[in-house]
């Protein structure tokens, strides 16, 4: 490891985890590095999760708030979750423990756009940081820090933070060195200047973080992998929404309004998303490249293919096999590959410039098109927003695809009413299931429903929806958005009386 540690007065910093954990203090705020599983630190919070358990059985308050990039792993969120150690979390979650302690109303929870996380801290509306806990692949002489598989919030919190701890995780490949691209032009109105990107691989920054040495209270080393969990290979659903997207682009390219190697392509997380990556690997299209906010493997698969140019992100999000397969052969991804802070790669005026094609997922889309991507009945949480609002709403073209029904068909995606919102019907213009692809651009609310319940919506609750939608064309208070107000959110209420939507 002592190549990794470049820098010869921090080798004197070097510890355990567990004396590292010792030196962050209970009700202090700390920003951790980690996006998707990917790149976060994996012993300290461990550490610190023991150090907790052991003071709330000694009869000690211990709990802290806790920053990220996005959602991490079972040895951070899950680990500090379990031991009842977050006060406050932001800004987005996939663990299931934190997820459950959140829906018990147990962990105050701060959903919010990631490409807004590091100016809000700037702004100060976040309140002080304390202590950064940042996992790098190496650190140079000059005391620059080489990131790892994630760049998320980093160098905020290594700028805002009072003191730093760095995992120097050997796990990671040495060539990472190189990938990423720092940049620190960002400023604070009213002060702003346009971002220098032009091209989804321009390159703008710099391959390092810059630290404060002195800053550096803790290091501690580690060989341990990132842990994300495999995608399940592409059901027939999946394919079939695959399929109608992949139309859709070929009748795009027909009509002149997408290029032959599309836009940068924005894919979001889950396993249709994959789907659809996976089904670009057979497709026309050439020279494509993303601009996205994480490497999955179906990237993997279209840089092998020779079909994506390459791929611009914040973090990778790999399965354990992709990852192993990228870790063997880094130094010819890097090339190809570009990691970013989440500020940019997320960053509404480069979305807006670039002409994103964005493809997210969803929990429930309402007749009009307006989409939940967060909340389970209204109430409940799933994962976050994540960068769905930054890219839907800047996007060339915002896409949203979903299975049409839910646990095993009690539920249905397509619903009169949205329990929540996330995504205005202004910010989706394509909505896809298996059954089919309704392209909402340039349709008024009334001839948007239409459509995605004739396309869209799952046979065994079409009826349904087009009897609420007939009987608020003649029963409704207004005519723009016809809704039954008693009625709209009844098949959610239902659900939760009988556990099925189906009356
Ligand atoms: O729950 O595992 O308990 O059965 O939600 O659903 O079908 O596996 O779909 O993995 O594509 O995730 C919106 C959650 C979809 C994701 C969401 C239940 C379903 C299952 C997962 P179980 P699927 P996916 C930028 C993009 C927000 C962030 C985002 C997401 C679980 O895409 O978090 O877009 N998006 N980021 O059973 C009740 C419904 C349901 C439902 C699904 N209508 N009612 N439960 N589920 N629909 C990139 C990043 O931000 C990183």
């Amino acid at each position: 490891n002592q190549s990794r540690l470049g820098h010869e007065k921090l080798r004197s910093k070097v510890m355990s985890a567990e004396d590292a954990a010792s030196l962050i203090e209970s009700g202090t705020t700390v920003g951790m590095s980690g996006f998707t599983g990917s790149g976060y630190p994996k012993t300290v919070p461990l550490a610190l999760a023991a150090r907790i358990e052991a003071e709330h059985a000694a009869g000690n308050p211990f709990r802290l708030r806790v920053w990220t990039g996005a959602s991490t792993g079972p040895e951070l969120d899950g680990a500090l979750a379990k031991a009842d150690g977050i006060e406050f979390r932001l800004p987005y979650n996939s663990d299931p423990i934190a997820r459950e302690k959140i829906n018990r109303g147990e962990m105050e929870y701060f959903d919010m756009h990631l490409s807004q996380v590091a100016p809000m801290a700037w702004q100060g509306f976040l309140g002080p940081l304390d202590t950064a806990i940042i996992e790098v692949s190496g650190i140079r002489p000059d005391g620059s820090l080489i990131p790892s598989s994630s760049v998320g919030n980093n160098k905020t919190w290594l700028d805002r933070a009072d003191k730093v701890i760095l995992e120097l995780n050997r796990w990671q490949s040495a060539d990472l060195d190189g990938m990423h691209d720092i940049y620190y032009g960002t400023a604070l109105p009213p002060h702003r200047v346009p971002i220098p990107l032009l091209h989804a691989d321009d390159r703008i920054g710099e391959t390092s973080f810059r630290c404060d040495p002195d800053k550096i209270v803790a290091i501690v080393e580690t060989d341990a992998p990132d842990r994300n969990l495999p995608f399940t290979p592409p059901d027939e659903t999946a394919r079939a929404i695959a399929g109608h997207l992949l139309e859709f682009f070929r009748h795009e390219v027909a009509k002149g309004r997408l290029p032959a190697s599309l836009l940068p392509i924005q894919s979001g997380v889950g396993n249709i998303a994959n789907a659809v990556l996976t089904g670009l690997v057979d497709s026309p299209f050439e020279n494509m490249t993303a601009f996205t906010e994480v490497i999955q493997d179906g990237m993997l698969d279209l840089l092998d293919a020779g079909k994506l140019r390459m791929a611009s992100a914040t973090a990778f999000s790999l399965s354990p096999e992709a990852a192993a397969r990228l870790n063997a052969d880094m130094a010819r991804y890097r090339d190809k590959m570009i990691l970013r802070p989440q500020e940019i790669s997320n960053h509404p005026e480069l979305i807006r410039r670039l002409g994103c094609v964005a493809m997210n997922g969803l929990i429930e889309a309402d007749i009009y098109g307006n989409v939940n991507s967060t909340h389970i009945m209204g109430s409940r949480i799933q994962n976050g927003i994540g960068g769905s609002g930054d890219f839907a709403r800047n996007a060339y073209v915002s896409i949203f695809m979903t299975p049409s029904t839910a646990k095993g068909g009690k539920i249905s995606a397509i619903v009169p009413q949205a329990s929540h919102v996330d995504h205005i019907n202004q910010d989706v213009q394509v909505l896809v299931t298996e059954h089919g692809l309704a392209d909402l651009r340039g349709l008024s609310p009334k001839q948007r429903a239409r459509l995605i319940i004739d396309n869209c919506a799952h046979p065994t609750y079409r009826p349904a929806l087009d009897d609420y939608f007939q009987r608020a064309l003649r029963g409704s208070y207004g005519m723009q958005s016809p809704s039954l107000l008693n009625e709209a959110l009844s098949w959610h209420q239902r659900f939760i009386e009988t556990g099925s939507m189906l009356a």
